[in-house]
């Protein structure tokens, strides 16, 4: 196999030792994780009630909430919808559900009950799990969704009979132990839909991304190639699950190795120090934001909680400047920062640093994860560049989704013939091999690691009897990395103030997502095809700082 750089056709290959798939067509990436024989002892423990699932445990639940599923009629190429925070039971639905070839789709619990309605819509899933107090933002969405709930033990007897909508419990899914013959055998391929994760790729809403049971397979051999050392390592669970980067290493990845997983519901800061003391934790997951809050918070941190089992912090999602690397790298020495690169269309990680040599490149997002390709691409000509030249990153490779789901057309500007997909990130890749990361040419904002997509908003503020025109931007943010920021064009003769926007917007959407600076202006640059010109307005809106 080839590796780095082919001047003859201007791809890079990965050069990480390539891992072969599983020859059998016929694999879903449940039976997958599960086959694979490793000496970890208890997969989950929730670190706020200390109830666990031992791998046995485990199987037997995922097995017997499969079957359950079987016999209430769910099957292949069914979309089922899960709203949950993060739970010990989040990934036994997935992969119950997975099993069946039956399709998961993920929301974020702090949308509100209009996005998820969206999402439903889309989607159009047969069934839904979700929590006691998440259930009202689903009935909201859609009065007619069968529910399946997710709840402790002590919970059981109180929510169930008021509920109508409600067709049974995960619990008593977990324990029934329906006999495997109950369930109807369908051959699941590698090919088939396993998930259904919501991101607003280069431009425009939300949309599904459709990702393969093979798809998934490879992610979940990366991470098993990451992640699985001689001895068993302890992972706190901080990242959400229903974002691709904790799916695929909590919900999936991990598993396969025999780690331990400790699950935090939210991300608190006590919680996840008290929780690595607690349980000797070794590895740390995050977003750059709470490695920010980590640095600046050192000192009191380090006098109060005993984090010497740390081995290592990962980051992604965001971009980690070269400030906060020094700083945890002064503050922390005896933590690695690990780099994790990727997006929910390459379905996690598309290139990372392994060690502690890869990281000390300041700034890199790492070498391509095994059997990836990649492209720069300048974007006006789409000539293919060389080593050390910036421009836009394409990636290809086993785990690039299928497509976006019924969106041909945002799928064919995404995914070209050949199999490319277009990162809309701006990148130059080293002669070794690392990739930087300097820019993003899609519209996309992520604030906290959360994507908030600016076509969503823009729709919204435009519904807004007082507001002619208006663009969202991304503005930069020592806490959040990025913050969305509107130019409004108000109608003649209105008054509306900044905050009145603001108010507006958040009344309607979820806390992450909201306006948190205004600027009105007389109109909005638009190319002459009616594009706004995002990037003159960020240089307009950075230009003081
Ligand atoms: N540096 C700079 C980064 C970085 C980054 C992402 O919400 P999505 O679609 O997806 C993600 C996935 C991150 C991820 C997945 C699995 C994993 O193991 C891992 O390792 C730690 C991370 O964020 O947003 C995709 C967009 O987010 C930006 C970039 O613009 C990308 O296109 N992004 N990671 N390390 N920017």
């Amino acid at each position: 196999p080839r590796s780095g750089f082919c001047s003859s056709n201007s791809i890079y290959y990965s050069k990480r030792k390539p891992l072969p798939l599983p020859p059998n067509p016929s694999l879903d990436v449940t039976t997958f994780i599960s086959s694979r024989a490793h000496h970890g002892t208890t997969a989950f423990i929730d670190s706020s009630t200390g109830h666990h699932l031992t791998f046995p445990h485990l199987w037997l639940s995922v097995h017997s909430v499969a079957s359950s599923l079987s016999s209430m009629g769910i099957r292949k190429g069914d979309v089922i919808l899960l709203l949950s925070p993060n739970s010990i039971y989040f990934p036994v639905v997935c992969l119950s559900v997975m099993s069946l070839g039956a399709i998961i789709t993920t929301t974020n619990p702090l949308n509100t009950s209009t996005e998820i309605a969206k999402q439903i819509k889309d989607s159009n899933p047969v069934l839904a799990f979700a929590t006691s107090q998440l259930l009202p933002k689903i009935t909201a969405a859609s009065p007619n969704l069968p529910i399946i709930l997710i709840e402790e033990e002590e919970e059981q007897e109180r929510n169930k009979p008021k509920q109508p909508r409600v067709v049974d419990t995960l619990h008593n899914m977990m324990t029934k132990r329906e006999p495997s013959v109950n369930r109807v055998k369908q051959q699941v391929n590698q090919d088939d839909t396993a998930t259904l994760l919501y991101s607003s790729g280069t431009t425009g809403p939300s949309k599904g991304v459709v990702s393969s049971h093979r798809n998934l397979i490879s992610m979940v051999q990366i991470v098993i190639g990451r992640f699985e050392k001689e001895e068993l390592q302890t992972f706190i669970c901080t990242v959400p699950m229903f974002h691709i980067y904790g799916l695929v290493a909590f919900a999936t990845g991990l598993l396969a190795s025999g780690s331990t997983i400790v699950v935090l519901s939210k991300f608190e800061m006590h919680d996840m120090l008290s929780s690595i003391e607690r349980f000797r934790a070794t590895y740390l997951p995050l977003v750059p934001p709470i490695l920010v809050a980590m640095v600046n918070n050192a000192e009191a941190i380090k006098g109060k909680y005993d984090l010497s089992s740390l081995h290592s912090v990962l980051s992604g999602g965001a971009p980690l400047s070269k400030e906060v690397i020094e700083g945890f790298v002064e503050k922390y020495p005896k933590v690695t920062i690990l780099q994790g690169y990727g997006l929910t269309e390459s379905t996690g990680v598309g290139a990372s640093t392994d060690s502690l040599e890869e990281s000390r490149r300041y700034g890199t997002a790492g070498l391509l994860s095994p059997g990836t390709e990649a492209k720069i691409v300048e974007p006006e000509s789409g000539e293919a560049l060389p080593v050390n030249k910036t421009g836009e990153l394409w990636l290809r490779g086993p785990t690039i989704m299928k497509g976006y789901f019924s969106n041909e057309e945002a799928t064919a500007s995404t995914l070209d013939s050949e199999g490319w997909l277009r990162t809309g990130d701006v990148c130059y890749i080293d002669n070794d091999g690392f990739i930087f990361i300097v820019d993003r040419l899609k519209e996309l904002i992520k604030y906290k690691g959360y994507q908030v997509p600016p076509a969503e908003l823009e729709a919204l503020l435009l519904t807004h009897p007082a507001i002619l025109d208006a663009a969202v931007i991304p503005y930069p943010d020592k806490e959040a990395g990025q913050v969305p920021m509107a130019y409004v064009v108000r109608k003649p003769g209105s008054n509306l103030s900044e905050s009145q926007v603001m108010d507006f917007v958040a009344k309607q959407v979820a806390p992450y997502k909201r306006i948190r600076r205004v600027t009105f202006t007389s109109s909005v640059p638009k190319n002459p095809s009616g594009k706004i010109l995002r990037k003159d307005l960020i240089k307009l809106a950075t230009s003081k700082l």
